[in-house]
């Protein structure tokens, strides 16, 4: 039985009856996939990514890749190469990719909607799938050379990498020091370490592209002085893809983690042999590595925070099995009378409490990433690139909320999930939970680096604020608070009215909230130690932020349920009561906690950076 539970249901449900997106199928760049083709093709995911794609989750979990130093590869585990084979060939992945290439486009919403079950069911597939996405990225900025290795790595099924990460260089990208140095054939030779480099090899793969970031010689410090590299693992024929030697960029290590185990997490080595030089070409003939990485980071985010929130909705749709069959205990009215029959853990106020918070965040989570794609949608690029260049205004706005949204999927997506999953998820099997006998305690495992690769929370909670918030200027923040506001004027059911009050006090708790860390960054600039009090507030923040973005999207899919559920019949007449119980329990649980968050944040003195370290 496969340990992977979609929720077909719910992606069809934000995509078709909340955010409409059969407005935006079947026409201009979408014009191939209608809404019933994005609809026959999510079920035919789910169908794969129970099965296929799941089957080989446990085993490559318990029998990891293997290393040999002295070739330099890795082996990956059959059952794994063969789920990672049935996603290569069912070709969904094209649907994401430039028509140019061989693409059929759907909208990103719906994209993510597919992403989500490949995440969920096993998510290393997803990620060594790396290649098809990273030739989007060679046909958009490369030059004709690289566009047309964008289609050999279609064609051919090659992998990719993103380099960035080096021992003394995590978080702060621009300390990297690997180099690179110009050739007089216009073809670079890279110097340098970098790890914890993800899908570094992979016996799959005929070849595999590294995107590299380096500093060419005498470029500045910083991330402004970085360049992106394209170098590959072996030489090849520009023209048909043939393979000829070995490059000079080597795998020296696969690392032994916590979780994720089948995902090739790799230490590389460039130039390391004066015989073989690890030869690359600059991304578009232009210095402009950091923006350009920035392309696939935005992806990746998006990415990162899909991967969480699927398996937290896993995880909570496993507890609930569990719980609607694990009996135990009496119902807590006849807890006295010894002899009373025993009930199904969901009979307990406490398991049901932690039925409907899971339930309440891997929705809203869900719609979360919907909402941020509908954006997506609309700017028709990740980033704004695209928007820019269409010299759309409404294209461009949708752009830089969905860089407002990325740092809250990905930080408060993974942060939440990855919680969940262990206090909630896993606590609702008891003692069975820890057991490897079901999937939570790999779930857990594998959840908990979404909080830390692709820029930790602290990170992102950064860049929420100072780059998302201060540097736009609020507006797009203004964007997204002005459709609350909207909803709220609007009214609707009775039912969620009270809801919709605490929803509009949690709203103006964050706008303070906001408002506090403005005024400190303000008088940083009179009194720069102010700046501190933002650091020790921003994550807290950003965990705000994504709590009332849930209770808001949580609620506008009630308002939609209830309209429907007095018509509705059997699973649909519970899949609407469900929801209207989740936006209510989430506006009533969670939501008040904001006022809290706001005056703790406000109380901040700074005085925690006033203790001497030797004091810790
Ligand atoms: C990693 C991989 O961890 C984990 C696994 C991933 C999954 C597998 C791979 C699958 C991916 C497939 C993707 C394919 C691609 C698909 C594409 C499809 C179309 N937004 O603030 P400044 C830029 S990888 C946009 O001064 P510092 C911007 O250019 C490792 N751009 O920063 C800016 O210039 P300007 C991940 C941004 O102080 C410039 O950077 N590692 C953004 O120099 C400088 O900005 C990390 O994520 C943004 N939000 O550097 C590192 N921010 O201002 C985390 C900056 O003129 N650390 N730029 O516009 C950080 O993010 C740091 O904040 C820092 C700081 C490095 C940016
Ligand atoms: P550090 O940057 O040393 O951070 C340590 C701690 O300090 C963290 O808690 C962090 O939040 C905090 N911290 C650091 N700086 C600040 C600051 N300025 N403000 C507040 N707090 C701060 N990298 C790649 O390039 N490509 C990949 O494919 C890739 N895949 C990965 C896969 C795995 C399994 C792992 C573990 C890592 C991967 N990484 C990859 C690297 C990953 O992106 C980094 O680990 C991450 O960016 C953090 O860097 P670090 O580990 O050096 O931690």
């Amino acid at each position: 039985m496969s340990h992977y539970k979609s929720n077909v249901r719910d992606l069809e449900f934000n995509l078709f009856e909340v955010f409409n997106r059969q407005d935006v199928l079947g026409q201009g760049p979408y014009a191939e996939v209608d809404a019933d083709t994005a609809k026959e093709v999510l079920h035919e995911v789910a169908r794969l990514a129970e099965n296929e794609i799941a089957a080989s989750f446990t085993e490559s979990d318990r029998t990891p890749p293997t290393f040999d130093p002295d070739t330099h590869e890795a082996t990956m585990p059959g059952a794994f190469s063969k789920s990672y084979k049935a996603w290569a060939d069912a070709e969904f992945w094209r649907m994401n990719l430039e028509p140019e290439l061989g693409g059929t486009l759907a909208t990103p919403s719906v994209n993510w909607a597919i992403a989500e079950m490949i995440l969920g069911a096993n998510p290393a597939v997803f990620m060594f799938s790396a290649g098809f996405n990273f030739a989007n990225i060679l046909f958009n900025n490369g030059t004709a050379e690289q566009k047309h290795l964008a289609q050999l790595m279609i064609d051919r099924h090659w992998g990719a990498t993103m380099v960035l990460t080096e021992p003394d260089a995590g978080s702060d990208v621009g300390a990297g020091v690997t180099k690179a140095v110009q050739q007089e054939d216009g073809t670079w030779h890279l110097h340098g370490v970098k790890r914890f480099i993800t899908n570094g090899d992979a016996d799959f793969y005929e070849n595999n592209i590294h995107f590299v970031l380096a500093r060419p010689e005498g470029a500045g410090p910083g991330t402004k002085g970085l360049s992106l590299f394209v170098v590959p693992k072996y030489h090849f024929d520009p023209q048909t893809g043939d393979l000829g030697e070995r490059n000079g960029a080597y795998v020296t290590n696969v690392e032994h983690k916590m979780g994720l185990k089948v995902s090739t997490t790799c230490e590389l080595r460039f130039g390391e042999d004066p015989s073989t030089p690890a030869v690359g070409t600059l991304l578009g003939e232009v210095h402009d590595g950091i923006a350009q990485m920035f392309q696939v980071i935005e992806y990746a985010r998006m990415l990162v925070g899909t991967k969480a929130i699927a398996t937290l909705s896993t995880g909570y749709l496993n507890a609930l099995e569990y719980a609607k069959e694990r009996v135990q205990g009496a119902d807590m009215l006849q807890m006295t009378d010894k002899s009373a029959p025993r009930v199904t853990i969901t009979h307990h106020p406490d398991v049901r409490r932690s039925l409907m918070l899971q339930k309440a965040y891997s929705e809203g989570l869900r719609a979360l990433v919907q909402y941020t794609a509908t954006f997506q949608d609309t700017a028709h690029a990740v980033g704004d690139e695209g928007a820019g260049a269409a010299g759309d205004d409404g294209a461009a706005m949708a752009a830089r909320v969905n860089d407002l949204l990325l740092p809250i999927v990905k930080g408060v997506g993974s942060e939440r999930a990855w919680v969940l999953l262990g206090t909630e998820s896993l606590q609702t099997f008891g003692g069975s939970g820890f057991l490897q006998d079901y999937p939570l305690e790999q779930y857990v495992r594998d959840a908990k680096i979404d909080t830390l690769y692709e820029g930790t929370t602290a990170i992102q909670a950064q860049d929420f604020f100072f780059r998302k918030i201060l540097r736009d200027q609020g507006q797009a923040l203004g964007v997204v608070a002005g459709e609350i506001q909207a909803f709220l004027q609007a009214g609707g059911a009775e039912e969620l009215a009270e809801s919709r009050e605490q929803l509009g006090k949690a709203l103006g708790e964050l706008q303070q909230f906001i408002g506090v860390l403005t005024g400190w960054a303000q008088a940083a600039q009179g009194e720069p130690r102010e700046l501190y009090k933002v650091g020790l507030q921003s994550s807290r923040l950003l965990m705000a932020a994504g709590d009332v973005l849930i209770g808001w999207l949580l609620l506008r899919q009630a308002q939609v349920a209830s309209e429907k559920v007095d018509a509705a019949t059997g699973a649909d007449r519970d899949f609407y009561t469900g929801k209207v119980a989740a936006a209510k329990f989430f506006a009533r649980e969670v939501l008040p906690r904001i006022g809290a968050d706001r005056r703790t944040a406000e109380s901040t003195t700074g005085e925690l950076m006033e203790v001497p370290e030797s004091a810790f």
